[in-house]
């Protein structure tokens, strides 16, 4: 019985502040904890049910990819791709990234200063930030450095990767829904504690920002089992795949005995991987980037959401668009760049 109160409460909250959301575009932190006390109470249900009403009004028919660095035309190709996220969760790419572009961006992280991300006993002695420093492998100071995503967006590289239409496409389908760009991220991973940490995200959780969304990751270094292979658990993007005894701890990071106590270890994934290898990702499903143990790890990530419901918005500045690929996806995908504009 309390149960169903919650739920009708939630979703009452819900539709209210999603609403006052579209009228007013103020984001709601009542609207947000709604949204995932009710992922927690349906396993899921209530995403796919609000997508489904998002596409409705948002709908964007199937385009076909023009301009794309992978050289990827066939329309079956890409409903292929897709039915393997829906299905699994995620798909790892037959192609990878040109290595004359993962230079570039090698070559960004050299020439600009990353977030040293705070650890959890950091945040729980209620340390300061620790603030921006070049990466320096000798010279470790935590587990995470994060890129500033407004030097990120305003890279050129980096904008043809935003704008290209193999991945705008892909995500055009799998949201049914025209695309937002609302996370474009770069980030070490790295072994500086012996342990995995909750707050450099090395823990199993699933992510409960957008109503629904797709990922796309791809290495920029070569991950070996020891560099911090991503991980996944096969099919738990599927609503009810996640159990209640794990989402009854509601938004929390899960250890790996948790996991490994509801799943079969054959669906508990880990992808070692060469550089340039790309993984498109729905990350509603369980999944941590695993701790590292020896040589860091540089990855790249692009997210695409079909509404910026939910989590606050930090509006990062696009002062420019210098690509011309982005510039080509910006017309035809018109809510592309709504996030950083
Ligand atoms: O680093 C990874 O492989 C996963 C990161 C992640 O899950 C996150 O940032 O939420």
């Amino acid at each position: 019985m309390r149960k169903y109160l919650s739920l009708i409460k939630n979703y009452i909250i819900f539709t209210f502040e999603f609403v006052s959301y579209l009228l007013f575009k103020q984001p709601s932190v009542k609207g947000y904890q709604s949204m995932i006390n009710l992922f927690c109470l349906t396993g899921g249900a209530s995403n796919d049910f609000f997508s489904k009403v998002i596409s409705m009004f948002n709908y964007k028919k199937n385009a076909n990819v023009e301009s794309n660095l992978f050289g990827v035309q066939r329309s079956g190709d890409l409903d292929e791709i897709v039915e393997d996220i829906n299905e699994n969760g995620f798909h790892i790419s037959k192609y990878r990234l040109p290595d004359k572009i993962i230079q570039e961006i090698v070559r960004f992280s050299k020439e600009n200063k990353a977030k040293i991300r705070l650890m959890d006993d950091e945040i729980k002695l209620g340390k300061s930030e620790k603030g921006l420093a070049y990466f320096d492998a000798e010279n470790l100071q935590a587990i995470r450095y994060d890129y500033m995503e407004s030097d990120l967006i305003n890279n050129k590289i980096v904008q043809d990767l935003m704008g290209d239409e193999f991945f705008v496409e892909i995500a055009n389908r799998y949201l049914n829904s025209n695309p937002i760009i609302d996370i474009t991220a770069l980030w070490w991973h790295t072994n500086y504690s012996k342990n995995p940490d909750d707050n450099a995200a090395t823990m199993y959780h699933f992510d409960m920002d957008r109503i629904k969304w797709l990922k796309v990751f791809i290495y920029i270094t070569d991950v070996g089992p020891d560099n911090g292979p991503h991980c996944y658990v096969k099919g738990t993007n599927r609503t009810g795949s996640i159990p209640q005894g794990l989402l009854k701890k509601g938004y929390q990071r899960l250890t790996d005995d948790e996991v490994c106590m509801c799943y079969n270890s054959k669906d508990i994934l880990e992808f070692a991987a060469p550089r340039g290898t790309i993984i498109f990702e729905d990350t509603r499903g369980l999944h941590k980037g695993k701790h590292v143990l020896n040589n860091p790890r540089l990855i790249f990530q692009l997210e695409f959401t079909n509404s910026l419901f939910g989590s606050k918005i930090k509006d990062p500045i696009l002062k420019s668009v210098s690509s011309n690929s982005l510039k080509s996806a910006f017309r035809k995908y018109n809510k592309l760049l709504n996030y950083y504009i």
